[in-house]
């Protein structure tokens, strides 16, 4: 018996191949799960739609996460394909580019703005919406991804590291007062992993080779490892893990020196 077969999920954050969703989508459906994909944008619509013809029954839904018209849009098609949801993935972070180059001093309200909206936000948003459709399941779990720049300075990550703050924060906040109903909230906190979020970072190989260095494991991640504790917070394995953060980045983040 599949741990996830009869379930209903949500992946928002699909890029490409390399996307961490992706992995995660992928794991999700070798545990039985039926699942719902987003795509941003017309840009993005193809490739996701490539990626999705490879599971079964996939549905398929535009999604930009700053839009609360999109995310309500989002809400309907999935009562309508699914008639409940029993999990959220929610994998999509954004910061304009300048604010990752330049000095973190002269981050622009508007970087601001926009980082913490659709990195931090969007994941209440999206909950909010979806609550509906997860009491007629009896509950439900929903899992974002963060990075330990929210805790701890990474040259250049700057107001990126601002936003990831914010949605740790809200796990907790989510998690307290969803859980009288039965819906759990938590992060994974994954090592440095080449996606393309990570190829516009200048020396992304330098910091990769940090880990390798550095980490208790001698080595980085990779999304499959991240997708394989996805699956335990997704399913009935994690049923009393709630408002958790979980690091999944080979024991760096115990480090000091
Ligand atoms: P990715 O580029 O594949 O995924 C980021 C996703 O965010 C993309 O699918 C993009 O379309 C989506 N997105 C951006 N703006 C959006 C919007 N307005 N509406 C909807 N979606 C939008 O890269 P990834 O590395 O897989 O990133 C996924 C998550 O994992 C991000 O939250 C990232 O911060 C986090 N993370 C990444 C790493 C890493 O090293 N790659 C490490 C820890 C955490
Ligand atoms: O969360 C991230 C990256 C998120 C990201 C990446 C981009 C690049 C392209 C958000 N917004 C944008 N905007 C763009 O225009 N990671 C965890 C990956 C990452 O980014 C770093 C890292 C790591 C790890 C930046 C500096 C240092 C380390």
């Amino acid at each position: 018996m599949s741990i996830l077969s009869g379930k209903h999920g949500l992946i928002v954050g699909v890029a490409n191949k390399r996307s961490i969703s992706w992995a995660i989508a992928q794991a999700a459906a070798a545990a039985g799960a039926r699942l719902a994909l987003t795509y941003p944008s017309e840009r993005l619509e193809e490739n996701v739609r490539e990626l999705a013809a490879t599971l079964e029954h996939p549905v398929l839904a535009p999604c930009d996460v700053g839009s609360d018209q999109q995310i309500a849009d989002l809400a309907t098609t999935l009562d309508r394909e699914f008639g409940g949801l029993d999990f959220l993935v929610h994998g999509a972070g954004f910061a304009p580019a300048d604010a990752l180059h330049n000095p973190f001093v002269d981050t622009s309200r508007e970087s601001f703005r926009i980082a913490l909206d659709i990195s931090a936000y969007s994941l209440i948003g999206l909950t909010r919406a979806m609550m509906p459709l997860m009491e007629k399941r009896g509950g439900g779990s929903v899992l974002t991804l963060t990075y330990l720049g929210s805790q701890r300075v990474f040259p250049n990550y700057n107001v990126m590291g601002v936003a990831k703050a914010a949605l740790e924060s809200s796990v907790r906040y989510l998690a307290s007062e969803l859980g009288p109903k039965n819906v759990r909230v938590n992060a994974i906190s994954a090592g440095a992993i080449k996606t393309l979020a990570a190829s516009g970072i200048g020396g992304f190989s330098t910091i990769l080779q940090v880990y390798r260095d550095r980490a208790p494991l001698r080595r980085s991640v990779e999304g499959a490892e991240v997708a394989d504790a996805a699956i335990f917070l997704l399913s009935p394995a994690s049923r009393a893990v709630t408002g958790e953060i979980l690091m999944v980045d080979s024991g760096f983040h115990a480090m000091g020196l």
